[in-house]
């Protein structure tokens, strides 16, 4: 029994780590914001509670400003702007879109947006509830890859015990 204990308390721990801070590099190249191969307003990054973006000057002259150009919400500024190297680093507690642009090249269109949501938010409407338990198990019968909750590369039952214990926790 206590044997059958500790298995399922290493299992359950193996879900918690699913929730480990992530960081996400997004690189400054001539007018562009790019991540994954995407750039500027193509970029779809969803990030959780938590996690860090940092941006990193490869080239060309900018900063990074929260908020649309010409409209500077408050929420984070790098400074002026600056010829690489150079880093800004933010940690997004908050569920929210986060606009930000470059204050030097925001009218051509060097703007983008952080998305950020809970682990159990599957649907990605900053809601979480019965409807994301529906979406996940319908993306792990079909074993998606967007149902690797985990992130180690195979859809398994883990990754329905790490799913649901996020949802369970409300986040
Ligand atoms: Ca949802
Ligand atoms: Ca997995
Ligand atoms: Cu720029």
């Amino acid at each position: 029994m206590k044997m059958r204990l500790a298995v399922l308390a290493a299992v359950w721990s193996l879900g918690a780590s699913a929730l480990a801070q992530v960081e996400h590099v997004v690189e400054l190249v001539g007018t562009t914001f790019v991540y994954n191969g995407q750039t500027n307003e193509d970029i779809d990054i969803t990030i959780h509670p938590g996690d860090t973006v940092r941006w990193v000057w490869v080239s060309g002259f900018h900063n990074v400003v929260s908020g649309s150009p010409g409209n500077f919400d408050g929420l984070f500024r790098s400074g002026d702007p600056e010829n690489p190297p150079a880093e800004f680093v933010v940690t997004f507690d908050d569920i929210g879109d986060f606009l930000y642009h470059c204050h030097v090249h925001g009218g051509l269109g060097m703007i983008s947006m952080i998305k950020v949501r809970c682990p159990a938010d599957h649907n990605v409407d900053m809601d979480v509830n019965t409807l994301d338990v529906l979406a996940f198990l319908n993306d792990w019968v079909a074993g998606d890859d967007a149902a690797d909750f985990n992130n180690d590369g195979v859809v398994n039952t883990l990754d329905v015990l790490a799913f649901l214990n996020a949802w369970t926790s409300g986040c």
